[in-house]
């Protein structure tokens, strides 16, 4: 036992305090241990593959100030109404037939009423139909909402904490912390899986984006899924001049996610075509084992399929699944 297995004994429940000081690892034993976490629970050259899709875009009522489909900005998003279930079908045929996993499907609503949520639930399950696994962003949701979700089949739920309670404030004003944690305890309740993670990039501090970890630890049980995007600075948001974040301070917090979400899937999500190989790999390395794999994500830019299959083929990781395709 040395002064660092202390430092990161696991408590019961985190402290901001503790996930700084993991934070504050030197680097290669922040990567080391969070190798050797990763290799505890997962395959360390496998990752998952999740599809993303805009199913309704653009024109959403709230304000969150790192988002192109907030009507309230002028981001050039065109908005569209919620599509049919023939396109959406066919984008998740292709997001099959392309090596992916699991179809996520996004909807830019403060949450669904009820007339939004039924034709959801027919592409939910449709989609299951295929063989893939179902997930869905919509917005907040209401008692017995994730209950119709779960009922149609839908495997996970995404909503993102997004940043620390401290900074929350800052970023969104037309929903409080405590709505997102009430929906999360509705999607828990349903007995889905939950996709739960933020954005960092924002401007935050190194404690902020402890106290986002932090916050995603001390949920019971913790998330099954923990996307952790990097900033997509879009033009016209507010937030579209935030100073760049360290590419290695990134990797850090993708390395302290994993130790304190052991069990988690890790997802290297959104900005990802601003990072190099070299970085991505180090992503990879600091335990990151799930990526979003097409060349969209909702209205922004993702890497190409085909340079996704390049790098990874680069690095020896094996898309879970591979060997039924
Ligand atoms: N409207 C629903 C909601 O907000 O819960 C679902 C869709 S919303 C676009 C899903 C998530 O995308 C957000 O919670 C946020 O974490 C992420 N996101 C949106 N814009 C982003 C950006 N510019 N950069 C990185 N992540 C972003
Ligand atoms: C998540 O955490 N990141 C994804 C997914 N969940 C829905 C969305 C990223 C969106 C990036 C900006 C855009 O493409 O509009
Ligand atoms: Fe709307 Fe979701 Fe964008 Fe916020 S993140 S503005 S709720 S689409």
């Amino acid at each position: 036992m040395n002064d660092m297995t202390q430092v990161i004994a696991e408590p019961v429940t985190w402290r901001v305090a503790d996930i700084e000081a993991i934070f504050a690892l030197p680097f290669n034993d922040l990567i080391f241990r969070a190798q050797t976490v990763h290799r505890a629970h997962f395959d360390a050259n496998t990752v998952q593959l999740s599809t993303l899709m805009s199913i309704k875009t653009g024109g959403c009522s709230e304000d969150c100030g790192y988002c192109p489909q907030a009507a309230r900005y002028d981001t050039g998003v065109e908005n569209q109404g919620l599509l049919d279930i023939e396109t959406v079908l066919e984008a998740a045929r292709a997001a099959k037939a392309a090596g992916a996993t699991r179809f996520c499907m996004g909807a830019a609503w403060r949450g669904p009423k009820q007339r939004d949520l039924e034709p959801v639930l027919d592409m939910v399950r449709e989609v299951k139909a295929m063989g893939l696994e179902a997930c869905a962003t919509l917005g907040m949701l209401k008692d017995g909402q994730a209950e119709q979700l779960k009922d149609a089949g839908l495997d996970y739920y995404n909503h993102n904490l997004d940043t620390s309670p401290e900074f929350y404030g800052e970023i969104i004003t037309t929903r409080d912390y405590q709505d997102r944690l009430d929906t999360l305890d509705r999607v828990r309740g349903a007995d889905l899986h939950v996709c739960c993670g933020g954005i960092v990039g924002m401007g935050e501090s190194r404690t902020q984006r402890a106290g986002l970890i932090a916050q995603l630890a001390n949920l019971t049980p913790q998330p099954e899924s923990v996307p952790i995007n990097m900033l997509v600075q879009v033009e016209g948001t507010p937030l579209q001049d935030t100073e760049a974040m360290d590419p290695l301070e990134f990797v850090r917090t993708i390395a302290v996610a994993r130790i304190v979400l052991s069990q988690s899937y890790v997802r290297l999500s959104a900005g990802r075509t601003k990072m190099s190989e070299a970085i991505q790999a180090l992503c990879f390395l600091a335990g990151a084992n799930s990526i979003f794999y097409g060349e969209k994500l909702l209205t922004t830019g993702n890497p190409e399929v085909e340079r996704d299959r390049a790098l990874l083929a680069k690095l020896g990781i094996v898309p879970q699944g591979a060997a039924c395709h």
